[in-house]
């Protein structure tokens, strides 16, 4: 079994928090979520040049496509078929299926949106060391963790559909420039986003019932959390601080 990046905590005596104690602990998690980032406090207040906004859609668009490959892995080890008859619906919501293009062709009208082609997109010129890492960390988390681990590094989306309404409530009127077909994407998510995580909740809290496993599953989130800020961090050095990898470094001889 890999190790996972995840400390999983001793067993211990202490009782087990009830269900709804331990499901405000989970939600408690908010107060760290990338929302609060000072790159998306910027980036919602309208403050960003547009060369922030398409190094922000670029590599996010690396994360996007990361997650059916995520959720892949998920699947992989889940033995349940009711709990994969759901989750293969995140899958499909991102590659698209017969009827429906999915959230990955409306992140590449988003890139048309601020002005990326759909080649400098999928050929991930733009991504960042420290994005890729993230995200790689991410996916291979999912690869080597049991379904219920992977399910419970999901709940981030718990904060999601505030952040994507307060994309579509701000970005038209701050960022004038924006296409509005961009916005597909997030007014999407804000439905997908609260179907999925109703389920990862409640394979959450109907697995992790012992208090050193709702102790872990609690770190398993901060894990996620750690990746989303990860992720705004490098973009921050590279967007807001002019300070992307090796801008100190001598020129090519
Ligand atoms: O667009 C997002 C998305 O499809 C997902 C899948 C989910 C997961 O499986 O971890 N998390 C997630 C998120 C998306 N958008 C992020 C944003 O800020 O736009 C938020 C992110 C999340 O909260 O985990």
């Amino acid at each position: 079994m890999v190790q996972l990046v995840v400390r999983k905590p001793a067993k211990s005596q202490q009782p087990a928090w009830p269900r709804d104690e331990f499901e405000r602990r989970l939600r408690a998690k908010e107060r760290l979520y990338h929302i609060h980032h000072p790159f998306q406090v910027r980036m919602n207040a309208g403050e960003l040049e547009p060369a922030a906004i398409r190094g922000w859609v670029a590599n996010r668009f690396y994360y996007q496509t990361s997650i059916p490959i995520k959720d892949a892995a998920v699947m992989a080890n889940c033995r349940d078929r009711e709990a994969r008859r759901l989750w293969v619906q995140r899958i499909i919501d991102h590659d698209g299926t017969g009827g429906a293009d999915g959230g990955i062709e409306a992140w590449l009208q988003l890139g048309d949106a601020v002005g990326l082609t759909r080649e400098e997109l999928l050929d991930e010129r733009h991504v960042l060391p420290g994005v890729r890492f993230a995200v790689d960390a991410y996916v291979n988390f999912a690869r080597a963790a049991t379904f219920e681990e992977a399910a419970c590094s999901s709940l981030t989306e718990l904060f999601a559909p505030t952040i994507h309404q307060r994309r579509l409530d701000n970005w038209p009127d701050v960022y004038p420039w924006i296409e509005a077909q961009g916005y597909n994407y997030f007014r999407k998510r804000l439905s997908e986003a609260r179907r999925d995580v109703e389920h990862g909740l409640q394979v959450t809290l109907e697995h992790f019932t012992q208090r050193h496993e709702q102790e872990y599953a609690l770190n398993i989130l901060q894990f996620k959390l750690d990746v989303l800020w990860s992720m705004l961090d490098a973009m921050w050095m590279a967007y807001m601080n002019d300070m992307p990898p090796y801008h100190s470094c001598p020129e090519d001889a």
